[in-house]
């Protein structure tokens, strides 16, 4: 799948801001700082499509980026910022569910962690939350730019195991150099075809 259109189109803080328009989203979930709005930059090729930074905390709101008029990609939250207030993690754990819990065309959650670390609990405890509601998820393992064959090779498996995900279920990732770009991209067609047959019949 080629990505040929790109535009932001609304911030919501409360999931009810957003009726929808009948179109499938994909989600991007993942602690503060993993690079789940770098990712969306990549895909769409648009390094100032969604804000960015070298600090946790950087998206605020669910953002939604419509793509080739036919999808969209959601920028959620990040959880697990320490140093947010109990107020703010509090807030963003609202959306971050609110969401979830109540898009109706959520398709698939690709769910981000950080290649070089063990998954955190709060990742431990975002899978579950997915499983538990049925919320079908893809894991991205990303930042593979910052480590080497080998140490992916003796990561992934932690990942997996941590997570109770299959290996081939895991999708390697990376903003900075691409890694991956096209899988998810395959990934991502294959989800929106699946779906276009599923209402056929
Ligand atoms: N080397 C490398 N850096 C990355 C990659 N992805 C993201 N980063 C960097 O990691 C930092 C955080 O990226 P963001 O995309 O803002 O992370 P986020 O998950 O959206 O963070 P929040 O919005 O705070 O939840 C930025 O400095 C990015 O440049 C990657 O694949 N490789
Ligand atoms: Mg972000």
């Amino acid at each position: 799948m080629e990505i040929k259109k790109a535009k932001f189109v609304q911030s919501l803080s409360a999931f009810r801001e957003f009726p929808g328009q009948g179109l499938p989203e994909i989600a991007m979930v993942g602690k503060s700082n993993v690079g789940k709005s770098s990712l969306i930059n990549n895909l769409t090729r648009n390094s100032k499509l969604a804000r960015t930074s070298s600090e946790p905390g950087k998206t605020r709101l669910v953002n939604l980026f419509l793509i080739n008029e036919a999808f969209f990609l959601v920028d959620l939250p990040g959880y697990g910022f320490a140093r947010a207030s109990k107020q703010e993690k509090d807030k963003w754990a609202e959306m971050i569910e609110g969401y979830l819990k109540g898009s109706e065309n959520l398709k698939r959650v690709f769910q981000l962690v950080d290649i070089r670390h063990a998954p955190t609990s709060d990742d431990q405890l975002m899978v579950e939350y997915l499983r538990h509601y049925e919320i079908p998820f893809t894991v991205v393992a990303t930042k593979a730019d910052k480590l080497s064959k080998a140490q992916r090779g003796r990561n992934l498996p932690v990942i997996c195991r941590t997570l109770a995900v299959q290996p081939w279920e895991v999708l390697v990732h990376s903003s900075k150099d691409g890694t991956g770009r096209e899988l998810l991209l395959e990934h991502i067609e294959k989800e929106l075809t699946q779906n276009d047959t599923d209402s056929l019949i």
